[in-house]
């Protein structure tokens, strides 16, 4: 297979910028790792996922996950919406929230710098090789050769930096941390910096194994004098554990002492290597063989003022669709917490959002390309993530639904069971994301057939989600229909009864509950109270001006047709808002497809009215578009859409932006592709569904189908030469 390496001819500047645009990423789900590749000082910012400030504390006895008892609001603004009386509703909706205090945030963990002081640096190089997941940095100075390898690995659960030089050399390594109160010792066999989170008492530390063929002096950091080889080994852990409602767990020493115990320093980097390539190469995408010389900044640079050959343009495309899988890979491992919305990486206090697990896109758009790439072990921490908000999400369900059964979560959560609305009814109320983020869930099943997995840590939460809605949905008579109130869609717009994104998430969830049920002989009582709701939901319509309704009441809303725009915007609606909220049916969901043409027009029509450029422009919003278009059948749009995101949503080191950095982006473009090159609804099979005259030829190998198949095909002149399904 072709080597995907991302490469650079300077190293990126110590500042948050730098950190953010120019340093590369490496991780193994639990822990990540910045490299800056600095040739004065070398920086190495590290995480560790779980260290996150917030939830229980001893300053937070209380600590509820946010919740409020808020069913009595609830209760009036039904009855406002049963009257029709939308004013009401929205009146009281900021009733329907939950409280800020406790929800935390990502916390950056330190900083591992070491002090070289090379000079004269000449034929500089650094990348990040995306088969092998190695970071690099080489380079002359006064005549000594330098390289420095670092890579995260699955199996020892550590992050290794390898430095090496051809004649023996000095530096200083010193690790240091903002987290207040943390302690660092220094000594010959290790660095170790520990402490607890001021906020919440979580404990943490972080080791560093220092092993050299020099000499090692303590004394305000470690020296090493005249080493040729010597190896870093960073091993982190917290005492955070998913375990409502303390959320904690082992000691962190106790956890790092026998994580040191199994590690195999000798032969890490070869399994580190292996490891890395099979997963990466089980699923391949070629446009050209072609490999360019020229770093990748300048290759961006060159995509974005268009002055980029044809195989050049190519090149990048692949890249940045590698890029999105190594990077969900590199954030997601069995054992850890789901990718965040940085993946693993911050550096920051205050991270935008917090850098949480926002459930109204952004998660599931980080989970949308792994199964096609076959990457299952990668969904493991989504699955277990969901299956343990079951609990902090029955009181939710309670406190503001009075719902006695199932669980149910809003727009935003973090690790410790925040499962309640955002502070801000106008961005976090979303009863649906927690039944949305369960299709991403389901899909494992969908792609492996795996049973066990199904029963052991998908059904229960699809179940008891389906039952929360099986109590919540109200029966609307006058439009036969069962409908969620009030609902709102993300993130604009009245607050209405069963509108389109509610219903059509709804509707799924049901499907897939039936289906599951079934598949595991679960009991037919069940079974039979979804069969009789769910042909009941209706979620789609389409409207005066031939668009998917977002809102049933839409068509009421009065004005000329020529003043739309208005006419929306009075109802609270942005044009060309980034959510296409309305279109689940459409993508990732399989109702809007070509045996229904009318919803497929109408969902053209509404796509066109959102515009390229969705609110804010975020990266991610685009990779939503492209996946939408490839569903359209429309292989032009879609790559318009991945090509904008390339153009005018990617940093130097390819990270997508929103800004900031979100990893939504990365990983819906790969999605994006995927959808292009394939459609697979389960039943019916479409290679090249949407491939745009820019992609003539291409071959792809182990694209992973629905009920554990896989694909391999090629193409040349936009007709398939070859195909295999095995
Ligand atoms: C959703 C989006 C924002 C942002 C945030 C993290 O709320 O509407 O654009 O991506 O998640």
């Amino acid at each position: 297979m072709k080597r995907y390496v991302l490469k650079y001819g300077m190293p990126a500047q110590d500042s948050h910028a730098g950190w953010e645009k120019n340093a590369l990423p490496i991780g193994n789900g639990a822990l990540g790792m910045k490299v800056f590749g600095l040739t004065t000082t070398e920086r190495l910012q590290f995480n560790e996922k779980s260290l996150w400030k917030g939830g229980p504390a001893k300053s937070r006895p209380d600590y509820m996950g946010g919740n409020l008892d808020r069913y009595d609001s609830l209760k009036k603004i039904q009855e406002a919406l049963e009257n029709n009386d939308e004013k009401t509703a929205k009146k009281l909706r900021q009733q329907l929230v939950g409280i800020k205090d406790g929800y935390g945030g990502f916390m950056p963990f330190g900083n591992v710098y070491i002090e070289l002081n090379h000079n004269n640096v000449e034929n500089y190089e650094r990348g990040l090789c995306l088969n092998d997941s190695i970071s690099y940095v080489s380079y002359d100075s006064n005549n000594i050769h330098y390289e420095r390898k670092h890579f995260a690995s699955i199996e020892d659960n550590c992050i290794v930096s390898v430095l090496s030089s051809s004649s023996p050399a000095s530096f200083l390594i010193k690790v240091k941390s903002d987290l207040k109160g943390s302690i660092i010792e220094y000594n010959q066999e290790k660095i170790v910096l520990k402490g607890s989170l001021e906020d919440n008492e979580l404990k943490y530390e972080m080791r560093l194994l220092l092993s050299t063929d020099g000499e090692i002096k303590v004394a305000d950091g470690v020296s090493i004098l005249n080493a040729k080889n010597t190896t870093l080994s960073l091993f982190a852990a917290t005492d955070y554990a998913n375990v409502y409602p303390s959320y904690r767990g082992e000691d962190p020493s106790q956890i790092i002492d026998r994580q040191i115990s199994k590690y195999d320093k000798n032969t890490v980097e070869e399994r580190h290597v292996k490891k890395s390539k099979e997963n990466f190469e089980k699923q391949t995408f070629e446009l050209t063989e072609y490999q360019s010389e020229i770093n990748t900044d300048v290759l961006l640079q060159k995509y974005k003022n268009k002055s980029a050959s044809n195989d050049e343009k190519l090149e990048l495309e692949e890249l940045v669709f590698a890029y999105g899988k190594y990077l969900i890979a590199a954030s997601s491992q069995p054992g850890s917490l789901p990718a965040n919305l940085q993946g693993v990486w911050n550096d920051i206090e205050d991270p935008a959002w917090e850098s949480d697990y926002h459930l109204n896109v952004n998660l599931q758009m980080c989970y949308w390309n792994v199964y096609q790439a076959g990457l299952f072990d990668e969904a493991i921490p989504l699955l277990d993530y969901i299956s343990s908000m079951q609990k902090p999400g029955a009181v939710t369900a309670k406190m503001y639904h009075n719902v006695s059964k199932g669980w149910v979560c809003h727009t935003q959560n973090t690790p410790f069971g925040w499962t309640c609305p955002g502070w801000d009814f106008d961005w976090g109320w979303s009863p649906a994301a927690s039944s949305w983020i369960l299709q991403d869930c389901y899909n494992y099943y969908l792609y492996t057939q795996d049973k066990d997995v199904l029963k052991e840590k998908i059904y229960s939460a699809m179940k008891g989600n389906a039952q929360f809605w099986l109590e919540n949905l109200k029966y609307d008579s006058k439009l036969d229909r069962y409908v969620s109130s009030p609902s709102y869609s993300p993130e604009h717009g009245p607050i209405t009864k069963g509108n389109t994104y509610e219903q059509e998430i709804i509707y799924s969830l049901f499907k897939n509950t039936i289906e599951a049920a079934k598949t595991l002989n679960d009991d037919v009582a069940f079974i039979e109270s979804l069969e009789n709701v769910c042909s009941k939901l209706k979620p789609l319509s389409v409207g005066s001006w031939g668009q998917i309704k977002e809102w049933i009441t839409e068509d009421e809303w009065k004005g000329p047709k020529f003043l739309r725009r208005l006419v929306y915007k009075l109802h609270g609606c942005q044009y060309h808002h980034r959510h296409a909220s309305h279109l689940l049916g459409l993508y990732p969901y399989y109702d809007i497809n070509s045996k229904t043409p009318d919803l497929m027009q109408a969902a053209r029509v509404s796509l066109e009215d959102r515009g390229e450029h969705g609110s804010l422009n975020p990266g991610w919003s685009k990779a939503n578009k492209a996946c939408l278009y490839a569903r359209l059948k429309d292989g032009a749009n879609a790559y318009k859409m991945i090509s904008s995101l390339i153009s005018e949503n990617l940093y130097d080191n390819l990270w997508d932006f929103h800004p900031p950095y979100q990893m939504d982006g990365n990983c819906g473009y790969s999605a994006a592709v995927f959808e292009m090159l394939v459609y697979d609804d389960g039943q019916d099979v479409k290679i090249l569904p949407a491939i745009p005259k820019e992609w003539p030829n291409g071959k792809v190998t182990g694209y992973h189908l629905k009920g554990n198949k896989k694909l391999d095909f090629e193409w040349k002149d936009y007709k398939i030469i070859s195909q295999k399904i095995y």
